[in-house]
């Protein structure tokens, strides 16, 4: 308890003489020199008893709120420079995984890498997309690889009439957080994505899906 009273003495004894030396011109002029200052006046005690009263005030300041939105739905309307065209709708629970509504038409028959690349930026057409959305600096694989872009939601397949419908459920493409896919662009694309596998030279970047169809910003929108 002594050390405490200690503590809380000395805090109030710094934060007084910072203020007053924080008040006074003599070293104004120069930034380090005051910084100096500053610190070697404490040096012995403040070392150590800061610390302990920061713990202290850490204890007792209030949590801040969580305010946790139970349910996020996001949505991208896909064009390009052809036919091609489609909606995806994204929702996630809390922080579970995204269910990714996929229905695309006018395509070739058959299989279409589909991505979510980098950038919500279409200035340029889906090229101005960027690269795959990579937040952990990995190569390109397949949705169920451990090694993979967070965005490889690997292929979508069309029928015989050119659509495309999917529900693909991922947990590396979240709504919200530092890894939020909300501002990126889904990008569908005209060759079967190979998944990291192909043995072509840009198998392990971009799974050799070619060019570009179609691409749509994601963004919020009313649960
Ligand atoms: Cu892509
Ligand atoms: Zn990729």
């Amino acid at each position: 308890m002594q050390a405490v009273l200690a503590a809380m003495a000395a805090q109030s004894l710094l934060s007084v003489s910072l203020s007053n030396y924080v008040a006074l011109p003599p070293f104004s002029n120069s930034s380090s020199s005051s910084s100096l200052s500053l610190t070697s006046s404490f040096h012995g005690a403040s070392l150590k008893l800061p610390r302990h009263s920061l713990s202290l005030a850490a204890s007792v300041a209030p949590k801040p709120l969580a305010i946790v939105a139970a349910t996020k739905k996001a949505v991208a309307v896909l064009k390009g420079t052809s036919a091609v065209e489609g909606v995806v709708t994204l929702t996630q629970e809390d922080d579970g995984p995204t269910s990714v509504n996929v229905r695309i038409t006018g395509l070739t028959p058959g299989l279409h890498g589909f991505h979510l690349h980098e950038f919500g930026d279409t200035t340029n057409g889906c090229i101005s997309t960027g690269a795959h959305f990579n937040p952990n600096k990995l190569t390109h694989g397949a949705p169920e690889d451990e090694i993979r872009h967070a965005g490889d939601l690997g292929n979508i397949t069309a029928n015989a009439d050119g659509v495309a419908e999917a529900i693909i459920v991922d947990n590396q493409i979240p709504l919200s957080g530092p890894y939020s896919v909300v501002g990126r662009a889904f990008v569908v694309h005209e060759l079967e994505d190979d998944l990291g596998k192909g043995g072509h030279e840009l198998s392990l970047t971009t799974g050799n899906a070619g060019g570009r169809l179609a691409c749509g910003v994601v963004g919020l929108t009313p649960v």
